[in-house]
């Protein structure tokens, strides 16, 4: 072992040293740098948007889900009462909210969800022992779920139009279920 160790060493120190011709270096040029800055900008830049984009996506689901929760909680109110409430949320005392403080009225960005009441016909103000109601949110991107909803525009005096415009208005709005 000791042997085949020293003839390893002994080779070794017949070796040469191999030299190449190897170019000049250079740095890097200013073009090479202004593209390399620019790649790292649009790699941001998309990861930036993506994030973004998963995050209003995230706030899209819950506004979803929580119109959701508002229809239960509309539905329960009606069983009891057999009449929609005029508010979802206010000072006065016929608000869905006073009835079941623990429904939503708002998206995580603190927007108030839309709420009109309406006659059972859908297209009248009402006031009073409402029968029927108009229940929406904006979403911030386009969703499937637009395919399928309400889009009511009844222009009565308060409601909101329900209406979807693809490129920039993605309003999500539903009728009573039942
Ligand atoms: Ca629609
Ligand atoms: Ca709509």
């Amino acid at each position: 072992m000791i042997n085949s160790s020293k003839k390893i060493f002994q080779k070794a120190r017949h070796l040469q040293p191999t030299t190449y011709n190897l170019p000049p270096k250079k740095g890097f040029t200013v073009i090479e740098l202004l593209v390399v800055v620019a790649i790292i900008g649009i790699v941001s830049g998309i990861i930036v948007a993506s994030v973004s984009g998963s995050k209003a996506k995230g706030r899209d689901a819950k506004r979803i889900a929580d119109i959701s929760v508002i229809q239960l909680a509309l539905e329960r109110y009606y069983d009891e009462k057999h009449y929609y409430p005029v508010y979802l949320s206010s000072s006065g005392n016929d608000d869905l909210s006073d009835y079941d403080s623990s429904v939503p009225t708002k998206d995580s960005l603190d927007n108030n969800y839309l709420y009109k009441v309406l006659n059972g016909d859908n297209a009248t103000a009402c006031s009073a022992d409402c029968q029927s109601y108009h229940l929406g949110a904006t979403l911030e991107l386009y969703n499937g779920i637009l395919a399928d909803d309400t889009d009511l525009n009844s222009e009565v005096s308060g409601d909101f139009d329900g209406s979807d415009n693809t490129n920039d208005t993605f309003m999500y709005d539903v009728l009573p279920k039942f």
